[in-house]
């Protein structure tokens, strides 16, 4: 009798011919970039050619380092004419997640998202994964492939990411092809990739808020003014969390027209959710987690003439008054946040 998992691997196979062209349609993230790279290598030999599509603009510099590093053919959906292919693979992704998956006859989904209900020829979806790189692990070691270098590294990190490190859901699975991967990845590689968060246009960032910034207790203010993407608010909030004595730290800039407030908490005292909420939450979308948040106020909402977004430093003056002043009279107790609206960008 075979096991359960070269039976999947056999069911999986089956759904492809000799000679099929192959489409893996991927929203790229670490994950999905390193599944997709899995199912090309599983198909290798067996169908007559794999493309791996990205439907977003990939513009996340670990992102791009992973690509470049690695060496990672992707092809931007919109150079994609479907009709030239016979099989639709999603990896990390179900068709209800995106209007263009769904607009594609999947014949293969395998996913640790929650089920959202859509079926394909093969579907093989384990919501209490911690990542989609873990199920294709297994799908490469049920095939008896020992996958090279490049695609182990790609795993490894991919693993790493989507469990950030084992912080969040983390199966026994997850930990044994973690442990499998380990002795086949490029760790240095692997954290070359991981540390790549920067663009060298943020640093002129770094100098706004290491020069405006302001301090009152263990909380520190930054205000960046204008800034091309909010992620850069989020690079520097948790810049100033690396200094020890720090408990607290608020930068934001403005982005479309928008107030973008990012708060970082080391977790031992307050709500940043709560906080969010409490000081911006009459203006615009303001909440997320004890440890992280985020406001996002449109600049027409806020008519406190105190308030000048052509002035960084008296945008600062406005921010720090407005969040000193909520904590003073009633300090923050231990109760768990409302969970408005969880920061997304660089989780
Ligand atoms: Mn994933």
């Amino acid at each position: 009798m075979r096991s359960k998992r070269s039976q999947r691997l056999a069911e999986f196979q089956r759904q492809f011919q000799p000679s099929d062209g192959v489409l893996v349609a991927i929203s790229a993230d670490p994950d999905a970039i390193a599944s997709a790279m899995a199912v090309a290598r599983l198909l290798r030999r067996r169908v007559a050619r794999v493309v791996i599509a990205n439907l977003n603009q990939i513009s996340r510099p670990d992102n791009l380092a992973m690509i470049r590093l690695l060496q990672v053919r992707l092809t931007p959906f919109a150079e994609i004419h479907p009709a030239e292919f016979q099989k639709f693979v999603l990896v990390d992704a179900q068709p209800a997640h995106h209007e263009i998956l769904a607009s594609l006859p999947a014949h293969v989904i395998i996913d640790h998202h929650p089920e959202s209900g859509t079926r394909a020829a093969f579907t093989d979806i384990r919501p209490h994964y911690g990542a989609t790189a873990t199920i294709l692990t297994e799908y490469l070691r049920a095939a008896g492939i020992t996958p090279a270098r490049r695609l182990a590294t790609a795993l490894y990190h991919a693993i790493k990411t989507d469990t950030d490190d084992f912080k969040r859901q983390t199966t026994l699975e997850d930990l044994q092809a973690f442990q499998y991967l380990f002795r086949r990845a490029n760790i240095q590689l692997a954290r070359r990739i991981a540390q790549a968060d920067l663009r060298l246009e943020y640093l002129k960032y770094f100098k706004i808020a290491l020069q405006g910034m302001r301090r009152r207790k263990n909380r520190i203010f930054a205000h960046l003014g204008p800034v091309s993407n909010p992620d850069v608010c989020v690079i520097l909030a948790d810049f100033f969390m690396r200094i020890h004595t720090v408990g607290w730290s608020i930068v934001s800039g403005i982005c479309e027209r928008r107030l973008v407030v990012i708060f970082r908490n080391d977790g031992a005292r307050g709500s940043a959710g709560r906080l969010a909420q409490a000081c911006f939450g009459a203006l615009g979308s303001a909440g997320g987690h004890p440890t992280m948040a985020r406001a996002e106020i449109p600049l027409a909402e806020i008519r406190d003439p105190a308030f000048d977004p052509k002035d960084p430093r008296r945008t600062l003056r406005w921010i720090v008054a407005r969040i000193e002043r909520r904590r003073r009279p009633r300090p923050l107790s231990g109760r768990p946040a409302a969970e408005v609206a969880p920061d997304s960008a660089h989780a």
